[in-house]
């Protein structure tokens, strides 16, 4: 059968669900692409980078409302823990229809149930999972900007290093994929073990040193809420994007997306003023100011309907 994917994309964003036969076709044919794709895949800006949404519906279509609809918009997604629905909105973004990347950090754990329920058997939960294993672990823009979930790890030194690991698997427990996928930026000098128990703290001279061998100017990751959307750290070597608002409708966060765009190509930096909050005068990437971030705010109440709130018992696991 041919899969309609206008008719697929109108529905889903109402947030049903997909016939098992064009969820399985939609979920292939991401993957046919998703395979001849690099482990750090190569996008041009101007692109808008995200980061966990965490199975937010409404709000990933807020966000889509705020930051540009696809494909006149490219997206880089680095999420984490994606339902059913919110997966093949992302798949379909993914390749099918705009330059996006979505990267993994997306978890088999918390789906299959809903899926067994919902079409009777656990086929739609498979592909996901195909999808899942084949999903890039980062992104690089402009060969610049160096977009992963989590952050660094002890065992990666240069970009050449991601691109040899063997992706199609579950993200194991320990190791270079492992901490890419889970470590976070830190206020210290160098590397301290982790609280989630998985990943690595890493510190400012660990981030500038990576940055400076590989040629980047900056280092966007997700996997962290922050009240504020978002967060630069490491004198602008790294920043922490957040795009789940009122994380499990509780936290009281905003959300952001980071537009990135040829104000951060070489010699433009120096004509942006400094960031007052963030303090842009150091090194790294210099020229990332307040104005490259939109913030948004949850999706009231009254506008979500009840699939929306399906992924909340999974949202905890880590953020
Ligand atoms: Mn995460």
């Amino acid at each position: 059968m041919t899969l309609d994917l206008d008719a697929s994309l109108a529905l889903l964003r109402t947030c049903k669900y997909l016939p098992e036969a064009d969820m399985t076709a939609l979920c292939a044919r991401v993957k046919a692409l998703l395979l001849e794709e690099s482990n750090i895949q190569p996008v041009q800006s101007p692109v808008t980078v995200c980061g966990d949404i965490h199975g937010q519906f409404w709000d990933l279509l807020e966000l889509l409302r705020v930051g540009g609809e696809p494909p006149e918009t490219g997206y880089v997604f680095m999420v984490s823990a994606a339902c059913p629905c919110e997966l093949a909105m992302l798949a379909s973004l993914h390749k099918v229809w705009a330059p996006s990347s979505v990267q993994k950090g997306a978890r088999r754990s918390g789906g299959r149930a809903r899926c067994q329920h919902k079409y009777g058997n656990a086929n739609v939960w498979k592909a996901c999972c195909q999808v899942f294993d084949y999903l890039n672990l980062a992104a690089i823009i402009d060969g610049r900007v160096l977009c992963v979930h989590g952050g660094l790890s002890p065992d990666v030194r240069t970009l050449d290093q991601i691109r040899i690991i063997a992706r199609a698997q579950e993200v194991p427990h320990e190791g270079a994929f492992c901490d890419l996928m889970w470590s976070d930026p830190d206020d210290i000098e160098t590397w301290n073990v982790s609280p989630r128990g998985a990943g690595w703290l890493f510190g400012a001279t660990v981030t500038k040193e990576f940055n400076q061998i590989n040629g980047l100017d900056l280092i966007a990751r997700a996997h962290q809420l922050v009240q504020e959307g978002y967060k630069l750290m490491h004198d602008n070597a790294i920043v922490t994007v957040w795009s789940a608002p009122n994380y499990c409708y509780r936290c009281g966060n905003v959300a952001s997306i980071f537009r990135v765009d040829d104000l951060l190509a070489p010699g433009r930096a120096a004509q942006l003023l400094p960031d007052e909050e963030h303090g842009a005068e150091a090194n790294g990437g210099g020229g990332v100011g307040r104005d490259h971030f939109r913030i948004f705010e949850a999706v009231p109440d009254q506008d979500r309907t009840t699939p929306a709130r399906m992924n909340l018992t999974s949202a905890q696991y880590f953020l």
